[in-house]
């Protein structure tokens, strides 16, 4: 009996229904049986943090719409996700578009009571600023299951940028800044974060600085080439030894992926790593223990064929294919 019921695509085509994340069913619709759900999926619509162009704030939308022909059975990991998990769409967290810190307390405190405590959540942003919310909330319902929590949970980060400006314009809650204000707010350790996919240019030189002195782990875009062990591999493997069982929340930033495959993103960067790169680093954070995840910055308005929305659907089954794995291992 799979876990998560979708619509039989033979009888209700996949371009027909209402939209909602890879078919799953809306969090109301699914049956005791398939309770507490292990995941629920929802949107934040909110693009207000953005220090470039802005309307990431349609993405949860075109990532629903993207999502229709995203398949179950998760070859490489050779798992069902649909039979091994019971995933739902929860909608939208409510949003406050005219204000960056109110909207993260606003999306924070909803997604802390959203399901059951032991529900898994994955955000679909939005821009980057609303990790830190989905964070926060992830942190939360870990003490509420009397998970004890003495540092903040283990990051893997999928980025151009490292997100840890400390202001711009005069703006603490910008999405160049949530893992600043995460690592300074205990929610994230910096000695148990891993950022992949840096490139250059930068700002400055120093932009880096604080990441560097609070001891993350920068996998840089140029660390990814060539066939493994690259120097990727070789600075991953060690990171994930050291993390053991403890909590992981993945981030995935979608211009971590070459804008010649992921277009549509409001601060793109040239240079970044490549579809095939990004599944492949993803695949082997196999056995993670995985507590949450977002995948942000999907830009609709500027991914005129959809492949980067098509790509962020598939980034989050990535992601949650993990947990799959692990469960179907047990
Ligand atoms: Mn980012």
């Amino acid at each position: 009996m799979p876990r998560t019921i979708l619509p039989n695509s033979r009888v209700s085509p996949r371009f027909s229904g209402i939209c909602t994340f890879c078919r799953y069913p809306r969090l109301e619709d699914v049956s005791s049986e398939n309770r507490p759900v292990d995941w629920a999926i929802y949107g934040v619509p909110f693009d207000s943090g953005v220090t470039y162009r802005p309307g990431a704030r349609f993405a949860p939308r075109a990532i629903r719409d993207a999502s229709q022909y995203v398949k179950a059975y998760h070859l490489a990991h050779g798992v069902n996700v649909c039979e091994t998990l019971s995933l739902a769409d929860a909608g939208d967290a409510p949003v406050k578009p005219y204000h960056l810190e109110e909207n993260l307390k606003v999306v924070a405190q909803w997604a802390t009571d959203l399901a059951d405590p032991f529900t898994r959540l994955f955000a679909v942003g939005g821009d980057h600023t609303i990790a830190y919310a989905n964070i926060l909330a992830a942190r939360n319902r870990l003490r509420a299951t009397g998970v004890k929590q003495d540092k903040g949970v283990a990051l893997i980060h999928f980025d151009a940028h490292l997100d840890t400006v400390d202001e711009v314009w005069g703006e603490k809650w910008g999405h160049a800044s949530p893992f600043r204000r995460a690592i300074e707010d205990g929610i994230v350790d910096p000695n148990a974060m891993l950022s992949i996919g840096l490139r250059g240019p930068l700002n400055r030189e120093d932009d880096l600085e604080f990441a560097r002195a609070e001891g993350v782990t920068i996998v840089t875009a140029d660390d990814c080439d060539g066939p493994e062990p690259n120097a990727a591999s070789r600075a991953i493997d060690p990171f994930l030894d050291s993390l053991g069982t403890r909590p992981v929340y993945v981030t995935f930033d979608i211009d971590c992926i070459d804008p010649a495959f992921a277009p549509g993103t409001g601060t793109p960067c040239p240079g970044g790593l490549t579809t095939r790169d990004a599944f492949s680093l993803l695949r082997r954070l196999r056995g993670i223990n995985l507590i949450g995840a977002d995948v942000v910055e999907v830009l609709p308005e500027r991914d005129p064929a959809g492949v980067t929305s098509f790509l962020a659907a598939h980034i989050l089954f990535e992601i949650i294919a993990l947990d799959a794995a692990a469960r179907a291992a047990r």
